[in-house]
C-alpha cells in the first residue's frame, strides 16, 4: 500500500501551471510585485471577502511583520495550543509571550481567561484559528477595545472560513495567513496579511521590502519578505479550484465524522455555529482510560499500515526546549491536557473515501 501521511499539496494540472508562468518566461519579470503578485492580491481580496491584502514570502512572515509594523511592546498574550510559528514570531520581535489557556472544545484561546493575564505592559492579543476553528472574536475584541490592545490573528489554517456572513480576515486588526504547501490553499511557500488600516499596509509593505518607497528613499528597517512570480501563479491556478478542494475535503470529514463519532474515549471537534469551515485538519483527542489505548499507539498503529497521521500541536510551545525554564505548561491545563492526547489524521483533496475507511476501520479494529 502507499504511504498515507498527514497531508498532500493540492496542485494543479502541470500543463495549467505551465500556461500561468509562460509570460514570466516572455518578461523575464520575476519577483518584486509583478502581474502576477497583483493579480493574486486582488483576487485573494475578493476571495477572502476582506478590504487589503498584502502577499508575503511565508505565514511566519505575515505575523513577524505585523508584530512589528505595530510597534508593540511588552507583553503580548497568545495560546501555546500552536504551531512553533505563532511563539516565535513573538519572541523574535522582543515581546514577552503570556500563555493564555485555550477552550476545551473548539482549541482556540480561552477568551474568558484572557482578561485576568492582563498587565499595565501588555500591549496585544495574538490567538490562533487553530485547525480553522474560529476564536471568540467578539469577546477578543471588546477585551482589546477596553484595554487598548491590538488584535493579531494568526489565521495560518483559515483560509476561506467565513463567520456570521464575513471572511475570517477582517476581524481583529491584522489576520496572517499562511499559503503553505500543506495548506487547504497553497502558492507552494506564502502567506498574507489582511487589514483594514491602510497605514498598517504602508508600514508593512515597507517592511517586506527593505524599507524603500523608490529608488532614493528608503525610510525604515525593512526585511525581504515579498512573494515571488512563481509562487504567485502557483496561488492563481489553485484558487480556481478551491471551491472544489474545499468541497472534496467536506465529503471526507463528513465520512470521518459519521464512522468515528459517538465512539467512547474519541473526541472530534464540534461544528461551530455560524461558520462557513474550510475543513483543514481532522483533530481527534483519545482519553486512553476510556478508549483503552493511547493516542501514541494509535499513532504507531497506523504507521504499521503506512498511515502517518501527526501529533498536531505536541508539545506546546511553551514546553520547547529554546523556552526551557520560562514557562509552566501547568498554566493552560487545557492545553496541555489536549496536546498529550491530540492526533491529526490524514486530510487533503486527493485522499479518497476508500482511504478514510481504511483509517477507521485500523481506529475501530483498536
Ligand atoms: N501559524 C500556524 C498556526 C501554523 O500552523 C503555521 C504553519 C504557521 C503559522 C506558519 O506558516 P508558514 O510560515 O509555514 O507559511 C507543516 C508546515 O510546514 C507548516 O506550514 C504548518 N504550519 C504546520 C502545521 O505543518 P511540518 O513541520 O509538520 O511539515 P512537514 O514537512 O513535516 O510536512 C507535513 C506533511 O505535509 C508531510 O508529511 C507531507 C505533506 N507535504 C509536505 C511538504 C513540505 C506535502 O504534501 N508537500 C510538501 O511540499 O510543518
Amino acid at each position: 500500500m502507499d504511504e498515507i501521511l498527514v497531508t498532500r499539496s493540492s496542485m494543479p494540472q502541470f500543463q495549467e501551471y505551465v500556461d500561468e508562468i509562460k509570460e514570466l518566461w516572455d518578461s523575464h519579470w520575476l519577483t518584486n510585485m509583478g502581474v502576477k503578485h497583483k493579480e493574486l492580491q486582488k483576487k485573494l481580496e475578493e476571495y477572502l471577502g476582506v478590504e487589503n491584502i498584502d502577499l508575503l514570502t511565508n505565514g511566519h512572515m505575515a505575523i513577524e511583520l505585523s508584530l512589528q509594523a505595530l510597534n508593540l511592546t511588552g507583553e503580548v498574550i497568545t495560546t501555546p495550543y500552536t504551531f512553533a510559528s505563532t511563539t516565535h514570531a513573538i519572541v523574535r520581535n522582543g515581546l514577552t509571550p503570556v500563555f493564555c489557556d485555550i477552550d476545551p472544545n473548539d482549541y482556540t484561546i480561552d477568551a474568558a481567561k484572557i482578561e485576568q493575564l492582563i498587565t499595565d505592559k501588555t500591549s496585544a492579543i495574538v490567538p490562533v484559528h487553530v485547525y480553522g476553528n474560529v476564536c471568540n472574536v467578539e469577546m477578543i475584541q471588546n477585551i482589546a477595545d477596553r484595554h487598548h490592545l491590538k488584535v493579531v490573528y494568526d489565521a495560518a489554517h483559515a483560509f476561506g472560513v467565513r463567520y456570521r456572513g464575513k471572511g475570517i480576515g477582517s476581524y481583529g486588526d491584522v489576520s496572517c495567513f499562511s499559503f503553505h504547501a500543506t495548506k487547504v490553499f497553497n502558492t507552494i511557500e506564502g502567506g498574507a496579511v489582511s487589514f483594514r488600516d491602510p497605514e498598517f499596509g504602508r508600514i508593512m509593505y515597507g517592511l517586506k521590502n527593505f524599507g524603500i518607497r523608490d529608488q532614493e528613499l528608503v525610510d525604515s528597517v525593512g526585511a525581504n519578505a515579498k512573494m515571488n512570480e512563481f509562487c504567485a501563479a502557483m496561488g492563481l491556478c489553485n484558487l480556481r479550484h478551491i471551491r472544489e478542494g474545499i468541497a472534496k475535503r467536506c465529503v471526507l470529514v463528513e465520512r470521518y465524522s459519521e464512522r468515528l463519532s459517538g465512539i467512547a474515549g474519541l473526541k472530534l471537534m464540534p461544528r461551530q455555529a455560524d461558520v462557513v469551515p474550510n475543513y483543514a485538519y481532522f483533530p481527534i483527542v483519545v482519553d486512553e482510560t476510556v478508549f483503552g489505548v493511547g493516542r501514541d499507539e494509535i499513532s504507531e498503529r497506523l504507521a504499521r499500515h503506512n498511515i502517518f497521521a501527526r501529533k498536531y500541536f505536541y508539545p506546546l510551545t511553551s514546553s520547547f526546549v529554546c523556552y526551557e525554564n520560562q514557562f509552566d505548561p501547568d498554566d493552560t491545563p487545557v492545553a496541555r491536557y489536549v496536546s498529550e492526547r491530540v492526533l491529526t489524521l490524514p486530510l487533503y483533496e486527493d485522499l479518497t473515501i476508500e482511504d478514510v475507511d481504511r483509517i477507521c476501520d485500523i481506529l475501530l479494529d483498536i
